[in-house]
């Protein structure tokens, strides 16, 4: 008996042993259910053993999810993003106010260091490392994380829930992001502005195709006008005269545009074939595909010479070096100021006016870098802004006839290009089904690339940014047949991905995109911005820019002394079409409902 007893305990132990070893190769790993909130970070102990690490988040318990007691005392002092931007589009008397008077420097001031603090300086993950290692924080031709990827031992491709396949990157563009009606954007949009946003973050966003998914072939990761310089030294180098500082150039009809690549050997990307005489040189690879982006090489092009000049009569004793680096520097400054004052001010919708003045920063705690994010690149693909076809002079011109056509921009002249671009409106980015036909592979590619990458689903960034995670796609837009259709294709508002979640959101009123986009994409962008070395003490005085007169161009720079010192007659140039065209144009959609 007694030998029969200890057989038994032994088959026991040993079908036990079994059960726990299988049950340590089937368990789940605990960090799939993103348990961690406030930020907390997830680690793995043993085989399903979790710990949130809760350091320095305001929150602690298992999940840190128990607030400290100023924590608790902000949130509940805290205004919720929604209503904050209402204040801020509102009031009219109010803000009229505030941006006359010292208050204005209080508020901008606020604005970038919340918004700053967002983005962890030095940067953190990257699409190889979930967890922070040397290799990611040294490895620059990553784009850094946000959030870590989704572990690849999950059960299901979003983590924990959902279905246990997503659905076709193809029928999500065909059902939510084809255009059926062009919906102009109802903030006034128009094609400067998307053309402005292309040129301008093609210096950063520049994913390498040819590698694995995660990596950047910009190492600037910021702005550091690479699009008009190039990327590296041998195409600078071929861009530059090597005299006076300038850049090369070609005159056609007595005016200055970039010269060709017949002259000046860099590769572009231009369809094969295409003759070498009639490709544009210019520091972006990619810019000769729209000539939206050729006319702001043009305009660039002709300022910085422009300013070479104006240096070169101050500093005659200048070398053709000096003179250049010089030059690039003011043209940094020019551009951080036209996004912050110009582009950004308008994409906002604020009455508040935003400012460009890097010394509102030098009391505060902030760091002089930056990374390019994946999800910011992720988040920035608006190609619904695409309009159906091009009106330029009159002329009405398809795509087939758009792209990769140099000869529009030497034909119609700067000038009439940016009057066309400035008043005809671009499409409102969020919302959905909106995309033209013709960028629609986009958004695809985009999914394509988010899956490549694992990145965490919309709702885990929607709390990475203080904003309440959405409890159902009827919650995330308005539109019912979309948030079913949705709902069937994902099973789960906790498993949709980040990009269909942040272009699908229903828009703010009367608004360009929706929440997600402005409390997402604004730290990002002002952390990019403002974290230039130009911006630092060290740099941010009058001897960078060669000067006060260097140092005045960089302060008082605007998207139309931009276009009209650098062209023979001044068009209507705006990020915002014609405010009497807006009128007719809400007229004509209320006339519709
Ligand atoms: C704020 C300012 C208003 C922000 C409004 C919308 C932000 C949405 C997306 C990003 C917008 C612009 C991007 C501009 C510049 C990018 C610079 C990157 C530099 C590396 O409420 O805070």
């Amino acid at each position: 008996m007694k030998d029969f007893s200890i057989f038994l305990f032994g088959v026991i132990t040993y079908l036990l042993l079994i059960e726990s070893q299988s049950c340590a190769a089937d368990s789940v790993n605990p960090c799939c259910y993103y348990p961690c909130q406030n930020s907390g970070v997830c680690v793995r102990f043993g085989a399903d053993g979790y710990r949130c690490d809760c350091t320095r988040t305001g929150y602690y318990g298992d999940n840190c999810t128990t607030p400290e007691l100023w924590s608790r005392v902000r949130a509940m002092l805290r205004p919720r993003p929604a209503a904050i931007h209402y204040f801020l589009t509102h009031f009219q008397w109010f803000w009229d106010f505030i941006n006359s008077c010292f208050l204005r420097d209080t508020f901008m001031t606020l604005v970038l260091t919340v918004r700053s603090e967002l983005i962890p300086s030095p940067p953190t993950y990257n699409t190889k490392y979930g967890y922070l290692s040397w290799e990611s924080y040294i490895n620059i031709s990553y784009y850094t994380r946000l959030l870590p990827p989704v572990p690849e031992d999950c059960p299901l491709p979003m983590g924990t829930k959902g279905k246990s396949v997503l659905p076709e990157p193809n029928v999500l563009a065909e059902r939510f992001f084809k255009r059926k009606k062009f919906r102009p954007d109802p903030q006034g949009t128009n094609l400067m502005f998307s053309f402005m946003a292309q040129h301008f973050t093609h210096q950063f966003f520049k994913t390498n195709h040819d590698v694995q998914a995660g990596f950047t072939k910009a190492l600037g990761h910021g702005v550091d006008a690479s699009n008009i310089y190039g990327d590296d030294l041998v195409r600078q180098h071929q861009l530059r005269l090597h005299e006076d500082g300038k850049m090369k150039y070609q005159v056609v009809d007595g005016e200055m545009y970039p010269p060709t690549v017949s002259d000046v050997p860099v590769h572009m990307v231009y369809p094969k074939g295409f003759p070498p005489e009639r490709q544009l040189a210019i520091g972006q690879e990619f810019f000769g595909i729209v000539p939206g982006l050729t006319m702001y090489a043009t305009l660039w092009l002709r300022e910085h010479n422009r300013v070479c000049d104006i240096l070169k009569a101050e500093h005659p004793t200048w070398d053709d070096e000096q003179l250049f680096q010089t030059t690039r520097l003011i043209i940094i400054g020019e551009i951080i100021n036209i996004i912050i004052e110009d582009y950004v001010q308008h994409l906002s919708g604020y009455l508040f006016k935003l400012k460009f003045d890097p010394s509102l920063l030098f009391g505060e705690r902030f760091q002089y870098s930056n990374r390019i994010a994946l999800e910011f690149c992720q988040l920035y693909h608006w190609h619904p802004l695409m309009p159906d076809s091009f009106l330029i002079d009159g002329d009405q011109i398809p795509y087939s006839q758009f792209m990769y056509n140099t000869s529009v921009l030497l034909h119609y002249g700067v000038e009439k290009l940016v009057d066309a671009f400035s008043r005809q409106p671009a499409g409102q980015i969020g919302g959905g089904q909106n995309s033209h036909e013709a960028v629609l592979k986009v958004a695809e590619m985009v999914i394509r690339e988010s899956r490549a990458t694992r990145v965490q689903p919309f709702n885990e960034y929607r709390k990475k940014f203080n904003l309440e995670p959405y409890a159902s796609f009827q919650e995330l837009t308005d539109d019912a047949d979309m948030a079913n259709a949705l709902e069937e294709l994902y099973g789960d508002i906790d498993a949709l991905e980040f990009y269909p979640g942040i272009m699908l959101e229903k828009a703010h009123s009367s608004s360009i995109f929706g929440e997600s986009m402005v409390e997402m994409g604004a730290p990002f962008s002002l952390k990019g911005l403002l974290g230039n070395p130009i911006c630092s003490p060290h740099y941010w005085k009058p001897s960078t820019f060669g000067g006060e007169t260097g140092f005045n161009i960089v302060k008082t720079s605007t998207l139309k002394k931009l276009v009209c010192l650098n062209t023979k007659w001044c068009p209507f140039v705006d990020f915002h079409i014609p405010r009497k065209e807006e009128e007719s144009q809400r007229k004509e959609s209320s006339s519709e409902l």
